[in-house]
This record gives C-alpha cells, structure tokens and sequence, in this order.
C-alpha cells in the first residue's frame, strides 16, 4: 500500500516564499467563558452537559479559557513565528439565538482578536462555523430545517460587516461531514440525533449555507479577502475486488455531497441513486445548487489517516442496506454494506493511523478533479499522550512522536507541490491542547501543553519545531539543535 521504500521522513525540503505556515483552532474547543458577554447557548453546551454524551463528562465552559487570554495566546503565536491563524467564530456570540441585530460584544472579542493578530503581522483566516450552532436554531429543527440556512447568510453579513475590512481568508463551514453525519445520522456529535435522511438534510442545508454566506460576504466586504471552505475529505483506499465500488460509495456520501454542488454546481448522479432508499432529495429545491456553487479562492482539505474499504460479503449488488434497523447508527447512511477493514499502524492516542503518504495521494486526488483549485492543509495533527517533565527551564514536553508525525505529513505536502499541487499553506491543529469533542479534555492536539488544572501554556518541543520551520521555510531535522 504504502511505496515502501519511503518513510517520508525528508529533512531540508524548502517550501516556497509565499508558503503559509499557521496553526488553527475552533471556538468551542478553546473559548471558554459561554456565558459572557451576552453569548447564547450553543448545540454543543447543551450536548456536553447531557450526561453521557462525553468523556469524564468534560465541557467547554472554560476550555483554555482562551476568551479571557487572547492576549498571551497572540504573543505565543507570535514567539513560534506563525504566519497565520485560523480561528472560528462563535455563532452564538454574534447572535444569542441565532436570530435578529449583531451582540456588540461579540463583535468586539473577534474584532480584538483580529486587530491583534494584523499588529503581529499573523495572517486572520476565520471560519464562520465550527459546529457550535446557536441552540435556538437546533429547537427549530437545526440543519434539518431550510431556516437554519438562510439564517447562517445573515449571521455571514453580519460578521463580514464588521471584520470585513481585515480578514484575510474567510472560510465558510469546517467539515460539514462532521456537521451533518456525525451530528445527525451517528450521533456522537451535537445535537445527538440518529437520523440517516435528516443527515442528508443536514448535509444539504449546510451546502446551502455555504454557498449563502459565500454569497452575503461578497456583498459587504471591504478588503480583496479569499474565500473558501474546509472539508475533511476522506482519503480511501480500496481492498481487494470490491474495493473499488466501496471507494466509491462512500466518496459519494463523504466526499463528493459537499464538493458536488460546491465545486461542479451539481449532485452527483451516482449518490442520489446510492441512497433512494434514505431520501428522495426532495429538500433540494430549485436554483439551490446554483446558490451553492460559488467560486472560491481556495479549498481547505483537513487530513489525519486513511480509510480502508471494501463491500461486506454478499453484498455489492444493486439493493444493499436501507440504512434502518439492523444496523446500529452509522456516520455512513446508505452504506451499512461498506466495511471499514483495520489498517496497520502506527496508530495515534485517537486510533487513527498514521499514513503520511495518504496526505500526498489526497492532495494529488484534488488537485486531479480540481486543477484550477488553489489547496490549503487546514488541519493535520496528531494526539498522543504527552509527558510533562522538569527541565531546567521549568517544565517541557519531549514530544518527538508528534514532531515525527508533523514532519512526515509536511514531507507528503511538500511532495505533492513538487509534483505540482498549487498548495498554498498548512496549519497545525492544534495551537493549543483543548476540548476533543466527545473525547473532552482526554485527547492533547496541541503544539502547546495546556495545564487544564492552571490553564498555563507549555509549549512542547514540537512548537519550537515548527517555529523553526515556519521561521526557515525550511523542513527541520527531527530534534532541534
Ligand atoms: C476538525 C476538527 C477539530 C478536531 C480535530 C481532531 O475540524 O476535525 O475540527 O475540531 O479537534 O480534527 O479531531
């Protein structure tokens, strides 16, 4: 599978001039402070205070708290040499309820945190939407209902009024895969729900806001921004005779639903047939996939590892899994006849493995149905479990594994601009240790150590990697110095 002969464990590779090197987060994963300054209630504050839905049952009350020391966390950003960073906006900090005028105060927090990152000379990337959806809308129905939608293109207005004079790139959703399976069919993300049409829905009216917002930002920016927006898109690898057909599938469900519409202007003919028996796709009404296919500057691809599939025994043929009950609930509706195979390691604390080449066959995937498209990295990163020892210094984090896995993944990136991708930057997820979703605080993303008992910022021996990288352009050997 893998091309044997290469670790993809290059050093010394230069990157171009214009190459971004940044550093990303999410609102609800490092904010904190939910009940400030006249923010509403989110999706996933209501999620992670039901009992159950998340690990220790961690929250993101107070996160890094990061809300209270944008301050610090600018000029830590700024001390590892970032050249950009990518932050989402709270929806509900913008409007409580998802409805009505713009909460100044909101405003004013992004609005600070913008301003300081132009006075460092750190490039502003903001995401209008990292899943944490005004719980108002979610009563209404969430994604599922159309007004979830044209909701999100006047909450795109109303932040594109007051930061559209400075934000750099503006991306519109992040992995609205995640959005819509994990939050509606799987129900391991907010809101919950365990639903394969409304999951469909979801997807489409996510789709839809995208293409609103994208459309409403244009309206009312001041500057020459670039607009975007990041999809996990689902790097797969086929086994054996079925292999192919298992690719297929779950590329029309995971992949090709959002760049679709997004990008050709149109559902693919082979997904609608996929999943008849889920849903009609009556929900799509018309001049909506006109709305969606706006032109963007850039495509965001987050990456982590691959996926390995192939159709169950006996099945394959036309008919397979109408998606209800045999079958436990799936992210993958219309697909219960797809196997997800184990793949061989190393694994990181997540379980995913690690397969750096996977990134450069992806990018080169994209760059192939996309060529026109300019591609940014917009996450990759890597949780494992950090050890905190005593250096002379005061405390460090000896984290080799992580700096190991962030300069295989920049040796693949490189790889794929040798051959020609017109990628444009890469981010680190994470700038900070934070809230893993439904693994709470259990999971370490950042290439800074957050003391969640003291809320102190330990930059691990991987940020000074990449601050030497970003600084030199140029990929370091594995240990500094
Ligand atoms: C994402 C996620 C991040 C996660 C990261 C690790 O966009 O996937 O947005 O929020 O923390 O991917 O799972």
């Amino acid at each position: 599978m893998t091309s044997g002969s290469t670790d993809y464990r290059d050093s010394g590779l230069v990157f171009p001039e214009s190459f971004v090197f940044g550093s990303a987060t999410a609102s609800y994963q490092v904010e904190g402070a939910v009940r400030e300054d006249g923010r509403g209630q989110s999706i996933w504050d209501t999620f992670s205070h039901t009992p159950g839905r998340v690990l220790n049952g961690d929250t993101g009350d107070v996160a890094d708290d990061h809300y209270h020391r944008v301050e610090e966390d600018l000029d830590l950003m700024k001390r590892l040499n970032l050249g950009a960073y990518r932050f989402s906006i709270a929806w509900p900090r913008i409007q409580p309820t998802g409805r009505g005028p713009a909460n100044q105060a909101g405003l004013d927090f992004y609005s600070r945190l913008v301003d300081g990152l132009l006075e460092r000379g750190i490039t502003p990337v903001a995401t209008l939407y990292h899943w944490d959806l005004p719980q108002a809308l979610e009563d209404e129905g969430g994604w599922t209902n159309r007004e979830t939608a044209l909701a999100f293109g006047e909450y795109a207005r109303l932040v594109g009024h007051a930061l559209g004079d400075r934000v750099a790139v503006w991306t519109t959703l992040n992995e609205p895969w995640c959005a819509a399976y994990l939050g509606y069919a799987l129900g391991e993300h907010a809101p919950g729900r365990t639903e394969p049409r409304a999951s469909f829905q979801a997807a489409h009216h996510l789709n839809l806001a995208h293409g609103l917002a994208v459309q409403a930002l244009r309206a009312v920016v001041t500057n020459d921004p670039q607009f975007s927006v990041t999809l996990n898109l689902h790097a797969l690898r086929g086994d054996g005779p079925t292999g192919a057909e298992a690719v297929r599938r779950i590329d029309a469900i995971g992949n090709r639903v959002f760049t679709g519409p997004m990008l050709h202007g149109t559902y693919p003919a082979d997904l609608l047939e996929d999943t008849a028996s889920i849903t009609d796709w009556s929900f799509v009404l018309e001049g909506d996939t006109e709305i969606i296919h706006q032109k963007l500057d850039v495509l965001g691809v987050n990456y982590y590892s691959t996926s390995l599939v192939r159709m169950r025994n006996g099945a394959g043929d036309a008919g397979g899994a109408d998606g209800h009950g045999e079958f436990d609930a799936s992210p993958w509706p219309s697909a219960d006849d797809v196997e997800f195979l184990p793949q061989p390691g190393p694994f990181t604390s997540m379980g995913w493995n690690i397969e750096p080449s996977g990134l450069e066959e992806l990018l080169l995937a994209v760059r192939a149905e996309f060529p026109e498209m300019p591609l940014m990295v917009t996450e990759n990163g890597v949780a494992f479990e950090d050890v905190v020892t005593e250096g002379e210094r005061g405390r460090v984090v000896h984290d080799d594994d992580r700096i190991d896995y962030l300069r295989r993944h920049l040796t693949a990136a490189h790889r794929a601009l040798a051959a020609g991708v017109d990628l444009r930057g890469y981010f680190v997820w994470s700038l900070l240790d934070n809230f893993e979703w439904s693994f709470g605080y259990s999971m370490r993303f950042g290439i800074v150590r957050v003391d969640f008992d003291t809320l102190e910022r330990i930059p691990k021996d991987s940020a000074h990697w990449y601050a030497q990288l970003a600084a030199t352009r140029t990929i370091p050997e594995a240990r500094l110095g």
